[in-house]
């Protein structure tokens, strides 16, 4: 009987391993599934979730022989696009995205999110900012109330190398915490994004703050390129469950 409980409760861990990736996966093909039209521009965004929405993406194009361009929001992205053979759009081209899908950290209730976990937030900005629609596809661990109720690393905030101290200092004088440079592992050097830029990682204290008016003051510090803080830019969100089902925002 002995065998029997730890094989089950190895199965149940499995199974609960399992359902946070059957999460996501189910979340992103639901996204995929209402949003992507024929001839249409795709913002695809960055993490490990977007990785279940190119690969619906892939199956849909194929099987319906549908024309998508896509845009990607980072080097992570585009070597997604490339590696299914999907049509590689860029801005430049395509100025005006008909629906970008992209994951978060953590989205709180009134749909702002955290982004940038990944090192990707200053295209995964921009691009959001020139869709008509931008989606949320995550895992339930990231649906809150609240910013920080969960997601416990910060918001990050790129910034120009040479300023990275100045804006530390004058974030924390703003608005209290700490704040931590990003280095991939202990000791190494600091992360560098596909721009050429450090991260800086505010772990916030205050969780009412007014996130519109700290993404705008924060932007103005001189040297601040962008901040993981997207205010009134997501439509919709898609949150898988362990159960496999989808909730959605
Ligand atoms: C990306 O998705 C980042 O902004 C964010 O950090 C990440 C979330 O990653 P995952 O989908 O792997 O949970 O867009």
């Amino acid at each position: 009987s002995a065998v029997i409980v730890k094989s089950f409760r190895s199965l149940s861990a499995n199974s609960q391993k399992m359902s946070l990736e059957e999460a996501k996966q189910v979340a992103a093909y639901r996204a995929v599934d209402e949003f992507v039209t024929n001839n249409c521009v795709f913002g695809v965004g960055s993490g490990s979730t977007v990785v279940y929405a190119v690969q619906r993406l892939a199956e849909r194009v194929e099987t319906e022989n549908l024309k998508v361009t896509c845009v990607p929001t980072s080097f992570q992205a585009k070597q997604l696009i490339l590696k299914h053979n999907l049509t590689l759009g860029e801005l430049e081209t395509n100025p005006v995205i008909d629906v970008t899908i992209d994951g978060a950290d953590e989205v709180d209730s009134k749909m702002t999110l955290i982004k940038g976990g990944g090192g990707c937030l200053l295209q995964e900005k921009i691009v959001a900012s020139c869709s008509k629609k931008m989606i949320v596809i995550a895992d339930y661990t990231k649906d809150s109330v609240k910013l920080g109720d969960r997601y416990k690393k910060g918001i990050p905030i790129e910034v120009v190398p040479m300023a990275y101290v100045p804006i530390r200092n004058k974030v924390i004088s703003l608005f209290g915490g700490e704040i931590k440079l990003r280095s991939a592992i202990a000791k190494a050097g600091p992360v560098v994004t596909d721009n050429g830029n450090f991260i800086l990682d505010w772990l916030f204290t205050n969780q009412d703050l007014d996130w519109k008016k700290v993404d705008s003051t924060i932007k103005m510090i001189p040297g601040v390129v962008e901040i993981g803080l997207f205010v009134d830019m997501c439509q919709k969100a898609y949150f898988g469950q362990p159960e496999g089902n989808v909730v959605e925002r």
